[in-house]
């Protein structure tokens, strides 16, 4: 009895110690940002949330638009907004038009993109954006008229030099080095590899020779038969860049096979869940990538706050993006429209890669 009246004490003493801490971040936020009830006065559809958001992505089954797809739709959780998730069979500009075609038919209030083709995408993009749609595109290069915002998850200069001073670490900056991407038009793999020929062309590399580039296509057996042409028309070959998951991973399971580990080094763009065991065995030592649940998340606020009217896509524009805090909408050489970065590179190997496996 005497217990039960010391608990009783004890949790209404810990109710009011929340309540006036509650009390007291509420106090604080009023007063830092009395302009926020104002401007949702005037924004009622943002607050009101109920928009329906598509992403297009370039297909379907790929492991990495699967994650995007956790934070994408974490975000419109929280924004009460509908998720739609789109993507062709095979990773081509004709099933993305189609898909888009539908979503202007649908009369969605905002998309986002990951073009197969950007230039073939372009025309299509112009109508959604003339149908009064907001347009949002990651990673899909630098084209005019095709989207109000981008949105990238890092500098492509950085994500092309990372990944050839990584494998030049591991090979000693000598030896064949060979580029296995994604498909020939995805202007995001086509990017960030010429920034790796620019960086192969600096006087430490002078020792590596980029021999190929090939294209797996983003599909892992064509990516798998691809390493295994490589091992076979350069048998000397000492190190493979990657920068897909797909084609990473294909690579990894390729080297492990063929029994080339310490033989033919890989790193490049990978996912840490699909990539521990081939860290752990030594197929690939260290690769790099962004956080992708990140990325969907950006995306999907980014991509609200256009549909809303909250933003419009130029330089110099902010916005808060939930957990992630605010950005500022940068410029971009060439276009009109601007662009906000997520963050930068993260680097996975064995210190590291039990921590995120379970993640990304
Ligand atoms: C593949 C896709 C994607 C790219 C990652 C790194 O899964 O090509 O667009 O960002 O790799």
């Amino acid at each position: 009895m005497k217990k039960s009246l010391m608990w009783l004490i004890v949790g209404l003493l810990c109710l009011s110690i929340i309540g006036s801490f509650s009390l007291f971040g509420c106090a604080q936020e009023a007063a830092e940002e009395p302009a926020a009830e104002e401007e949702a006065a005037e924004e009622p559809a943002e607050e009101a949330g109920g928009l329906s958001i598509a992403i297009v992505v370039k297909n379907i089954g790929n492991p990495f638009f699967d994650v995007i797809k956790t934070g994408w739709d974490e975000a419109l959780g929280e924004l009460g907004d509908e998720s739609i998730f789109r993507g062709p069979e095979q990773p081509t500009p004709e099933g993305q038009i189609e898909i888009i075609e539908s979503l202007i038919a649908q009369k969605v209030d905002g998309f986002t993109y990951v073009a197969n083709d950007p230039q073939s995408l372009q025309p299509i993009c112009k109508k959604a954006m003339d149908a009064g749609i907001a347009v949002v595109g990651w990673e899909s290069g630098i084209v005019p008229e095709s989207r109000h915002l981008s949105v990238e998850p890092a500098s492509a200069k950085d994500i092309g030099v990372d990944q050839v001073k990584m494998l030049a670490e591991m090979i000693d900056y000598e030896g064949q080095i060979a580029i296995l991407s994604a498909t020939a038009t995805m202007a995001n793999q086509n990017t960030w590899i010429e920034y790796m020929e620019e960086e192969l062309e600096k006087e430490e590399y002078a020792n590596m020779e980029l021999v190929d580039i090939v294209y797996g296509d983003d599909v892992r057996e064509k990516s798998y038969n691809e390493a295994l042409g490589l091992f076979k028309t350069y048998p000397e070959l000492k190190g493979i860049i990657s920068p897909t998951t797909v084609g990473i991973a294909a690579t990894a399971r390729a080297i492990t096979d063929e029994e080339l580990i310490d033989q033919v080094e890989l790193t490049g763009l990978g996912l840490p869940s699909e990539m521990a065991e081939y860290v752990h065995n030594g197929a690939c030592k260290e690769f790099g990538l962004w956080n992708p649940i990140d990325l969907g998340y950006l995306d999907a606020y980014s991509t609200h706050y256009l549909a809303t009217g909250e933003i419009t896509g130029s330089p110099g524009e902010t916005f808060t993006a939930g957990r992630l805090g605010e950005y500022t909408i940068e410029e971009q050489e060439g276009v009109e429209n601007g662009l906000v970065y997520l963050g930068g590179l993260f680097t996975f190997n064995i210190d590291n890669i039990d921590e995120w496996k379970d993640k990304i």
